[in-house]
């Protein structure tokens, strides 16, 4: 807008010089009353326009803010429908609404797509006799471990909590010094989470407080293992290849 008024200023000063030039005055210089007016009439025209200009680009801003607010609003949607918070199960398309976990498998359709009872949703990927085995990282959670296999011994799936199939598990870890130790832990297959957790292994000085174990929803013969500290932090994620048939 500055630009534009130095522009017209030029424009006025050369409309006047040529005015001079092609009526000379009589007393020799300067614009008359009536180029003054018209300057005048110009700088008024220039003022509207650029309130003109400011209420337009107040607008736009207005503009660009409304739609940050709506971009923020769909992200924020977004996340709702695409992490769902802990112990919640996601509908998928075109639902992409979050519920309990415990809705999931326990034969009633909640999602409207009916997700939440599909069968390679509901499939038990820990039928018993199923055995998992995999190397633990080197001293992965200040763990004395090299090895760690489980082997699915017991499962119930209760009838007033059909999301989860209580287990039992014989977890057999090899240790540092090649000495082998069993122990029978309890757990549990989720059924939401495609994934198993069973009650804590102790590394040898007590830090491990879990073992989880989580499919990718498509393969039934391999799942990814997370150990986790005292303090609940994974500390090893490492992958366990199933060696029995169950697939
Ligand atoms: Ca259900």
């Amino acid at each position: 807008m500055m630009m534009l008024k130095v522009l017209l200023g030029v424009m006025l000063v050369g409309l006047a010089a040529s005015d001079d030039a092609n009526c000379p005055q009589p007393f020799g210089r300067g614009p008359g009353l009536g180029d003054m007016r018209v300057a005048s009439r110009l700088a008024d025209r220039i003022d509207a326009l650029e309130k003109r200009m400011d209420t337009a680009k107040e607008r736009v801003t207005g503009y660009v803010h409304e739609g940050e607010i709506v971009r923020a609003r769909v992200d924020s949607l977004y996340e709702e429908a695409h992490h769902c918070k802990s112990h919640h199960f996601q509908c998928g398309f075109p639902e992409d609404r979050c519920m309990l976990d415990t809705k999931v498998c326990d034969h009633v359709k909640d999602c409207a797509n009916g997700h939440d009872e599909d069968d390679d949703i509901c499939t038990n990927r820990l039928p018993i006799g199923s055995v998992f085995d995999g190397d633990m990282p080197s001293g992965a959670c200040g763990a004395d471990i090299d090895h760690i296999r489980f082997t699915v011994i017991w499962e119930q799936r209760l009838s007033y909590f059909p999301s989860q199939i209580q287990l039992k598990a014989a977890v057999t870890v090899t240790h540092h010094d090649g000495t082998v130790e069993s122990n029978i832990k309890k757990g549990y297959y989720s059924f939401s989470d495609h994934a198993v957790f069973l009650e804590a292994e102790d590394g040898g000085d007590g830090r491990i407080s879990l073992i989880d174990c989580i499919f990718d929803g498509v393969q039934d013969d391999r799942c990814v293992a997370e150990m986790r500290d005292g303090s609940g932090h994974i500390c090893a994620t490492f992958g366990l290849v199933r060696l029995d048939d169950h697939h």
